[in-house]
């Protein structure tokens, strides 16, 4: 009786070793269930307002597109002349943005053309927009899920 009792516990053990590496796994895997995924959205602290508009409405993985980011005051003036720097990448898998995104040009009317996304794997993504401009420094975070 002993050699099969130590057998089982030896197994249990095993067992529930890889239960708890799969439940925290999937745990780490998951986005918060409460992400806004809105295309617009306010600045995080209120001074602006923008919208993504990926080209063809579409945000496709592993393709490199341009988006446009419509930009505004909370006032709902467009705002052309601003700098935007863009990063971001998935919070949970600790890993930024495969590529370099750039907001290359003013195209008017409050909208910038943004170069060089990418998305390299389905899951919950963050593009953050960091902008300066005269209303002051914001930065705008945005939540997609591919
Ligand atoms: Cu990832």
């Amino acid at each position: 009786m002993r050699p099969s009792f130590r057998f089982t516990a030896r197994h249990r053990s095993v067992a529930i070793a890889l239960v708890a590496l799969i439940a925290g796994c999937t745990a780490f895997a998951q986005a918060p269930r409460d992400l806004d995924y809105s295309r617009t959205r306010a600045s995080q602290t209120g001074l602006y307002r923008g919208t993504i508009r990926p080209a063809g409405d579409s945000i496709p993985q592993g393709k490199m597109q341009s988006w446009s980011l419509h930009l505004e005051t909370a006032a709902g003036a467009p705002v052309d002349s601003a700098t935007i720097s863009v990063d971001g990448g998935m919070p949970k898998h600790g890993h930024g943005l495969p590529t370099k995104p750039q907001v290359t040009r003013s195209l008017g009317n409050g909208d910038h053309f943004v170069e060089g996304i990418k998305f390299n794997m389905g899951g919950w993504w963050v593009v953050k927009f960091h902008v300066s401009a005269a209303a002051g420094s914001d930065s705008l975070v945005f939540n997609i899920s591919l």
